[in-house]
C-alpha cells in the first residue's frame, strides 16, 4: 500500500516513487557533502529561543520507522529558530526529533560528509510559523527546516543526557508504543553544544512523501555518545 515503505530490496528507496512521485525529484535528501565543493558564506547569527526551557513532558514513540520524540510546552514556550541561512523574518517552531541509525558504525547517518557515514543522525524537524500546521508547511519554499546532528561513538564518558533516554528504549520495542521521560530535559541537552558551524542546503524529507523545499542545516560538531549507550 502507499502507507508503508522500507529500506529492504522490496520496498527500498528505489521503489518509493511508485507510490510517492516526489521521491523522483531533483532536490532529494540525503546527499553527500563534498567539503571541497562547499561554498563558505557569512550569515547573520542564528537565534535559538527556548531551546533551554524544560518541557512539560518528553514522549518517546516507536512509530515503526524510528524513535520519535515529541515535547509538550506551555503555549508560547516552544523552541523557536530564526536567523542564519533562514529567510529574513521567518521563524520556525519545533515539531519533533527522531533518529536514523544502522546495523554498525559505518552505516546509520543519512547525509554523508566526504562519502563517510556517521553511526547515527538526529533530526530536529521545525516548521515555519507562516503556516498553521506541519502539513501545510510541506512543499512550501523553506516551509520546513531540519537540523541534523551526527553522532560519534566514544568509549567514555557516558553522555549524561542520554541516560534515561537509553533506558527507556527497551520499553518501546513494539510499534506504536510510547513512554514519557521521568525527567523532561530541555531540547538542547539532546543536541551538541551551541554549534555555530554548519552546512546548509535545500533538499527534501528523506522518507515518503519526500517533499522538497526543505532547508537542511547539518551541524559540524557531533553529539558524543558512549559505546555503552548504543
Ligand atoms: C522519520 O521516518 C520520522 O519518523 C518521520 O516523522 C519523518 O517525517 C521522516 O523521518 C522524514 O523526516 O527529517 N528524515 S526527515 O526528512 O517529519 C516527517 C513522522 O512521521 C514528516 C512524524
Ligand atoms: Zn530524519
Amino acid at each position: 500500500s502507499a502507507a508503508d515503505f522500507g529500506y529492504g530490496v522490496q520496498r527500498g528507496p528505489g521503489t518509493w516513487a511508485r507510490d510517492y512521485e516526489q521521491c523522483n525529484g531533483k532536490h532529494q535528501s540525503p546527499i553527500n557533502i563534498n567539503k571541497m565543493a562547499v561554498i563558505k558564506m557569512e550569515y547573520p547569527k542564528m537565534n535559538y529561543y527556548n531551546f533551554d526551557l524544560r518541557p512539560k513532558s518528553v514522549t518517546l514513540t516507536n512509530n515503526g520507522h524510528t524513535v520519535l520524540v515529541t515535547m509538550n510546552f506551555t503555549e508560547g514556550k516552544e523552541p523557536r529558530l530564526s536567523g542564519g541561512p533562514l529567510k529574513i523574518d521567518a521563524v520556525y517552531q519545533f515539531e519533533q526529533f527522531h533518529f536514523h541509525w544502522g546495523e554498525n558504525d559505518t552505516l546509520g547517518s543519512e547525509d554523508m560528509i566526504n562519502n563517510q557515514r556517521y553511526p547515527a543522525e538526529l533530526h530536529v524537524v521545525m516548521r515555519s510559523l507562516k503556516y498553521p500546521d506541519f502539513a501545510s508547511a510541506l512543499d512550501q519554499e523553506q516551509g520546513v527546516v531540519v537540523l541534523a546532528f551526527f553522532f560519534k561513538v566514544v568509549e567514555r564518558p557516558l553522555n549524561p543526557y542520554y541516560g534515561e533516554f537509553v533506558e527507556m528504549l527497551s520499553g518501546i520495542r513494539g510499534k506504536d508504543s510510547s513512554k514519557n521521560l521521568v525527567e523532561p530535559l530541555p531540547l538542547w541537552k539532546f543536541l551538541s553544544t551551541y554549534s555555530t558551524r554548519y552546512y546548509s542546503y535545500i533538499g527534501s524529507l528523506t522518507t515518503p512523501p519526500c517533499s522538497e523545499e526543505v532547508l537542511w542545516i547539518d551541524y559540524q560538531d557531533a553529539i558524543y555518545i558512549s559505546e555503552y549507550q548504543r
